[in-house]
């Protein structure tokens, strides 16, 4: 149990926890059950689960398999939990995170429906403020933000939006109920993972479907299946096995790289391994080769094969050549999905692609392009989010002196180590812009980043520490070190939400950390030197 310190009494809270997703649950257990603090979580939504509560669009999966997208901290979890499927749907995710928070009791610690509003630090007690926006307010020493990577839904501003008259929906927000699309006219707008995970289930209900196509995406088959008991068996023997040899991973999971070089072999085996990794499914067709993110000509191998694949599905060859993405594969999150380039070929489906073709406006009745008018009944947005920053940024968030966060990272995110940042002493972010996140498997590295904040906060109020704080010079070098490494690679090529390049008016900065090896070794290393980098006051 961590000791008490006299700020501690005056405190409502040792701790609270911004968002009630994977991340929040989870500090919630640490902190409470394994180090016997007093915590509150606050989850804006009406459940705990985060992407899973939100994210119920058709087709919504996970594409790190079960097996691995699932928390290592409980040994028992691990072994009793069964995962039905190679890649677990949206409904079975959610049911997982429900498991956990009953399973250890976190429910009672989590207050739903209420968004917070702010957190406001005050110098003179070193306790933080936390309003919600319902109007309660309640300090703790301790603020840790888990408000998820992946949680601030983008709803672009399109001309004429607000003026359509028929049902729309955003992917990141999609109804309890669901939605029939038996009988209507549908516009998708977008191509990202969300829509290629929806188009070729909504198309099958649609009277008629049409995607509206900014950027091509590049997708691999999923090749989902029920999972066999006997593999299931085999991997839950392994378990730690498989978990300590992921942490040596750069993106914390293994891909089975296939050599060091795309361009060392001939086209022909070359493209016999890319189809033996096409066939396998998943992710792990960007492990093919291990210059694939780091040499134009390497990844132009992957790309043209994946665009002769396209060519052989999609049957019209106009439509097929403008599903074919010009970009680098990769750069742009790798999609992965089950019938997308087939849905294509449906009579009720028509492509939209808008690269010479600008959207112009949404009207009452449909979406208008420089080519006309489609008249429809709904449309979904599959837009994506402000990634990274978003759901923080909503938040007025001020430190030391009264500065806010949002004039803080004004020129884009600084942090150090995507755990702190410089100016708001005692207050985390559980994978924050600057670490492995969103280049990783997320639940292994939120438990990593959730461990590491528990790690911390139990050592400064075991030290009689009144604060931490991330050192500013420290905390350039990181933001230095991030950018650099990601300009090592091809990431940075492309107009990504990695990049901030979605959403109009970002900055465009590489936001996670490529390398979850040299990271998780990095974490270990600040600890053992004593929080270096960071100051503790007494
Ligand atoms: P979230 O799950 O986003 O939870 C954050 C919570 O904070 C939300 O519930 C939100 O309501 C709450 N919140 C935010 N602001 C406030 C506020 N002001 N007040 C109160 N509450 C607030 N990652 C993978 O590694 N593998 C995958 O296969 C994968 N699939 C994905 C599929 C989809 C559709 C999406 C969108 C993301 C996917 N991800 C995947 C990333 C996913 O976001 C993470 O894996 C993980 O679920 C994030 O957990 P989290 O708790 O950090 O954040
Ligand atoms: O969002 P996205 P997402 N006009 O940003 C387009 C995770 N995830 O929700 O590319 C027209 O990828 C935009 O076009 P462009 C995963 O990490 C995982 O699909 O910017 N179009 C793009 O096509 C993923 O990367 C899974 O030119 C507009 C699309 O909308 C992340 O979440 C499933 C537009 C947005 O794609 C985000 O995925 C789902 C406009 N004004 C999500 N604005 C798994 O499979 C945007 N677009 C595990």
């Amino acid at each position: 149990m961590a000791e008490a310190t006299n700020t501690t009494k005056t405190a409502d809270f040792d701790a609270i926890v911004v968002g009630g997703g994977f991340a929040g649950i989870y500090m919630v257990h640490r902190l409470r059950n394994l180090m016997g603090m007093t915590v509150r979580a606050y989850e804006a939504g009406s459940g705990i689960g985060g992407t899973w509560f939100w994210n119920r669009y058709p087709g919504a999966r996970c594409d790190i398999q079960s097996m691995e997208y699932s928390y290592q901290f409980s040994e028992e979890l691990q072994q009793e939990w069964e995962w039905s499927e190679r890649f677990a749907t949206q409904p079975e995710i959610l049911k997982y995170a429900n498991h956990v928070a009953e399973r250890f009791d976190l429910m009672k610690d989590i207050q739903l429906n209420t968004p917070v509003a702010s957190t406001i630090y005050d110098d003179a007690t070193a306790l933080w403020t936390v309003t919600t926006a319902s109007g309660e307010v309640k300090t703790a020493r301790f603020v840790v933000m888990a408000t998820g990577c992946l949680s601030s839904a983008n709803l672009p501003n399109i001309k004429g939006r607000d003026s359509f008259k028929g049902d729309t929906y955003h992917t990141g927000k999609w109804p309890h109920e669901g939605v029939d699309f038996t009988g209507k006219r549908v516009a998708v707008i977008g191509t990202g993972s969300s829509a290629i995970q929806s188009i070729p289930l909504i198309a099958q209900q649609a009277k008629h479907l049409t995607v509206f196509q900014r950027t091509a995406s590049f997708t691999v088959p999923a090749h989902n299946q029920p999972l066999d008991p006997e593999f299931v068996r085999d991997f839950k023997s392994r378990y730690k096995e498989i978990r300590t040899h992921n942490w040596q991973q750069p993106f914390g999971q293994d891909f089975g790289s296939f050599g060091e070089s795309a361009l060392k072999i001939s086209e022909t085996e070359r493209n016999d391994i890319y189809e033996k990794q096409w066939q396998k499914g998943g992710l792990s067709f960007m492990g093919t080769f291990d210059d694939l993110m780091f040499d134009r000509v390497a990844n132009e191998t992957a790309a043209e094969f994946i665009r002769t694949k396209i060519r052989g599905i999609v049957q019209d060859p106009a439509v097929a050549d403008a599903l074919a993405p010009r970009q680098i594969v990769g750069c742009k999150r790798l999609c992965v999905d089950t019938g997308f380039y087939d849905t294509f070929n449906r009579p009720n489906v028509t492509l939209v692609p808008l690269d010479n073709n600008p959207l112009e406006e949404i009207t009452a009745t449909g979406v208008r392009t420089g080519k006309g008018l489609v008249e429809v009944d709904v449309v979904v947005f599959a837009t994506g989010f402000d990634a990274m920053t978003g759901a923080v940024s909503k938040i007025d968030v001020r430190g030391t002196g009264g500065r806010t966060l949002q004039d803080k990272w004004a020129e884009g995110p600084k942090t150090y180590l995507g755990l702190a940042t410089a100016g708001f002493p005692n207050m985390f972010f559980v994978t924050g812009p600057g670490s492995p996140s969103v280049l990783s498997n997320m639940l292994p590295s939120i438990e990593q980043h959730v461990e590491w904040i528990a790690e911390c906060i139990d050592h400064v109020s075991t030290h009689q520490g009144r604060t931490i704080e991330a050192l500013p010079e420290s905390e350039e070098t990181w933001v230095h070190h991030v950018n650099d490494v990601a300009h090592t690679t091809l990431y940075p090529n492309c107009n990504s939400w990695y990049l901030g390049a979605n959403v109009p008016g970002k900055v465009r900065v590489f936001m996670p950390y490529i390398g979850v090896n040299t990271y998780v070794d990095k974490c270990r290393d600040v600890v053992a030197k004593g929080y270096e980098g960071f100051r503790i006051a007494r």
